[in-house]
């Protein structure tokens, strides 16, 4: 309930008020229309006494009452945010906290507000990360793409906004509110707005950790991200989150929000989708729980349907309060209820309005929000900071089909470039100075992409040899069939592209120790490696179309290191040339390590050490080449090596299958026996780059002679080809 308070309509909340008590008793049945009316009167004087009364006795009386509620709670269902309970202390501290309150919102004219003004505030905000042991110590990139679900969430830009039923759908709204990182600390210096502290406060942590660093209140959010939270009368309940209330003035050291690591973002050890952090946002903008005071009292928004108390899980059905007319089920899509993270997905507009009158008045959040806090902070677009730009960029594909147009984005950070200059060998344009340019690649091959950004400050040059890998539009080198070893060439290769898509040093790379078999595998430096950065093999295409099975397998070697666990490979599958990619298997844990607690650099010393996985690919069957990726997704653990890959296949026409073709001896001196193929079946040589180097049909005894330089060569007969060496 809602009280819509309005300077010369002060008989609005008493009508509405009256209205809710009526409208109940009626539909309770309890008295005709008449005595009705009478009731509401007389319970709506009475409710004002009682209220009055109770607000000189919270003191004694609210404390200990809403702390044995959350008590409750949390005994029962678990805590999820302990913005009530901080509020009753922030009212003990400032008693003109709830007056202040009460006229702020009675001035706000939701009608009005409600409109999209088009305006979109951007929130400068830091963010401390007070960490305890290693696992708490979150990346950056867990901090922005946290930065990045509140940036969906009040843009109304999440992937989810379809989950919102249709009978809240036309209230649910963009708040054009965003959230960016500063660039410059209150020194007036270059910062990622990342900031970090050892402390054993960030276990069980309350407001003392805000003590530990704080930037001014009234420039940033300061969010502090800890390990676990405990305000002291919580009990055993689990507090995820907590934030104030805009309180007048912000003369407070205690205003922002602080965090568990666990509940930030949606990678590393993010395992929510991220919303905590977009609900207490919610309450740092001046939000309360829809379920505030239960049927009868609510959080001043009319389309937040009355929540009798907070809703868990996801129940669709559930609509606690009959009072509301028309009588609407519980809101459990608004983020500032308790539902589960991907059950929410909406703010409303009475929300925004509350939201946005913050941020308009300067006492409040309004200073935040200024041209001026922009330069200061440094987020201004343009804005000139004291340092030079360290180059960096992505792009949304980097493995294509000939032909393909990708769009590149600088993600240079600390000082903003003022120019650009790109090289694209092999691309066309073959260079640009735009910031974001897209360009198209005509020919099949592994090119390469620098940057290098420049301000007044200094320069910055970033070359990633291979970046951009071109398969051929027709089916690649491999039919019905793939293996690799990494015996034959280093990589990137025609068969093998790298990725490495943080633009580090730190990639996948031939090695030529520690193998499962042959000579050679690939390795990757992840005991140096940064958390949270992802290094991926992609395979060339390969040609399915005359499979019935298909079984993918490789050998891996990985090792944890102390307080480092959360390494993963992803294996996926793309059907479309790399513009899309299905997950198709995850290892981590146990099923990933071969021995863990390693910390100092480790290699695999025995067969011992390799572990196999065996994935079935059958439902990858079809006429479209397939490219397989095997993802290796940081969690600071220790070093990884992968050998041995291969996709076996069972052909339909079961006269030939990949398994029951032999080329003996291999390698050789160029001269083959081909078992398994009937004599008079045609073949083709092809080298590695392709080219056709020999060409006939098998003789009775079913021998080739290669009359060709050692190498590595293809052997083509119909729909099989395997890889021959000539030594
Ligand atoms: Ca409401
Ligand atoms: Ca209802
Ligand atoms: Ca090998
Ligand atoms: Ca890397
Ligand atoms: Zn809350």
């Amino acid at each position: 309930m809602r009280f819509k308070f309005k300077s010369g309509r002060s008989t609005r909340p008493l009508k509405g008020l009256r209205k809710y008590i009526f409208i109940y008793l009626t539909t309770k049945n309890l008295c005709t229309k008449n005595q009705c009316d009478e009731l509401s009167k007389d319970i709506v004087l009475l409710t004002r006494r009682i209220n009055a009364k109770l607000q000189t006795m919270q003191k004694y009386i609210r404390l200990p009452l809403i702390i044995a509620l959350s008590l409750v709670s949390s005994a029962v269902f678990g805590q999820k945010c302990g913005h009530d309970q901080l509020e009753a202390e922030v009212k003990r501290l400032f008693p003109a906290f709830e007056s202040a309150e009460n006229e702020f919102i009675q001035d706000i004219d939701f009608d009005e507000i409600q409109k999209t003004e088009a305006t979109v505030y951007k929130i400068p905000v830091v963010v401390h990360i007070i960490w305890d042991d290693n696992s708490d110590n979150i990346s950056d990139k867990q901090v922005r793409d946290a930065i990045a679900v509140l940036n969906e969430d009040f843009r109304r830009l999440n992937a989810d906004t379809t989950n919102t039923r249709s009978i809240f759908a036309g209230v649910a709204t963009d708040c054009e509110i965003e959230f960016e990182l500063a660039q410059l600390n209150p020194q007036g210096n270059c910062t990622s707005g990342i900031t970090r502290t050892q402390s054993a406060l960030s276990t069980n942590a309350n407001n003392i950790v805000k003590n530990l660093i704080s930037w001014p209140n009234n420039k940033y959010m300061n969010i502090w991200v800890v390990n676990s939270i405990d305000l002291g009368s919580s009990g055993s309940g689990t507090v995820l989150g907590y934030a104030y209330k805009p309180i007048p003035g912000q003369g407070t050291t205690f205003d922002g929000l602080v965090v568990r690591h666990d509940r930030m973002g949606r990678i590393g050890t993010g395992n929510s989708a991220g919303r905590t952090l977009t609900h207490e946002v919610g309450h740092y903008l001046g939000l309360d729980h829809p379920f505030k005071g239960g049927c009868f009292s609510g959080d001043n928004c009319a389309d937040t349907p009355p929540v009798t108390e907070a809703s868990f899980g996801c129940n669709l059905t559930a609509n606690t309060c009959s009072n509301d007319n028309p009588d609407k089920l519980d809101q459990i899509e608004n983020y500032m209820d308790y539902s589960d993270d991907n059950c929410m997905n909406m703010f409303t507009q009475d929300q925004r309005a509350i939201m946005r009158s913050n941020l308009n008045i300067s006492n409040r959040r309004g200073y935040l929000v200024t041209p001026n806090n922009a330069s200061i902070t440094g987020i201004a677009a343009n804005a000139t900071l004291p340092c030079a730009p360290q180059a960096n960029y992505s792009v949304n594909q980097s493995v294509i089909c000939v032909g393909t147009t990708v769009q590149f984005e600088d993600r240079s950070v600390f000082g903003n470039p003022s120019s650009w200059q790109w090289n694209f060998p092999g691309g066309s344009p073959n260079s640009s100075t735009d910031e974001n340019p897209t360009v198209t690649y005509h020919y099949k091959g592994n090119f390469n992409v620098s940057l290098k950004v420049t301000n007044g400050n200094g320069s910055n040059t970033l070359l990633q040899n291979g970046f951009i890998s071109v398969r051929k539009n027709a089916p690649g080198l491999w039919v019905n069939g793939f293996q690799s070893g990494f015996e034959f060439s280093s990589i990137p290769s025609g068969t093998w592209h790298v990725e490495n898509t943080d633009g580090d040093n730190i990639k996948w790379q031939r090695n030529s120790f520690n193998f499962y078999e042959g000579a050679y595998c690939v390795k990757l430096d992840n005991y140096n490696n940064q958390v949270d950065n992802s290094d991926a093999l992609i395979t060339d295409k390969i040609y399915v179309g005359g499979a019935k099975t298909m079984n993918f397998s490789f050998k891996y070697a990985v090792a944890s290191k102390p307080g480092y666990a959360g390494d993963r490979i992803v294996v996926s599958v793309s059907q479309d040339c790399g513009a899309s990619w299905q997950s198709v298997r995850t290892l981590l844990g146990p099923l990933l390590y071969a021995t863990t607690n390693k910390a100092n650099p480790w290699n695999p010393t025995s067969l011992n050490n390799w572990r196999s996985i065996n994935i079935n690919l059958s439902d990858y069957v079809g006429p479209d080449p397939i490219m397989l990726k095997i993802d290796f997704i940081s969690g600071g653990g220790n070093n990884a090596f992968l050998d041995d890959f291969q996709l076996v296949t069972v052909l339909n026409n079961e006269e030939i299958s990949i398994q029951d073709v032999q080329l003996v001896p291999n390698p050789s001196n160029g001269i083959f026996e081909v078992r398994g193929l009937p004599s008079g079946s045609e073949y083709v040589i092809y080298a590695i780059d392709g080219r056709k180097v020999q060409q006939g049909q098998l003789n009775f005894e079913r021998s080739i002679q290669i009359e060709s330089n050692p190498g590595y060569y293809i052997f083509q007969s119909g729909d099989f080809r395997k890889p021959i060496i000539i030594q």
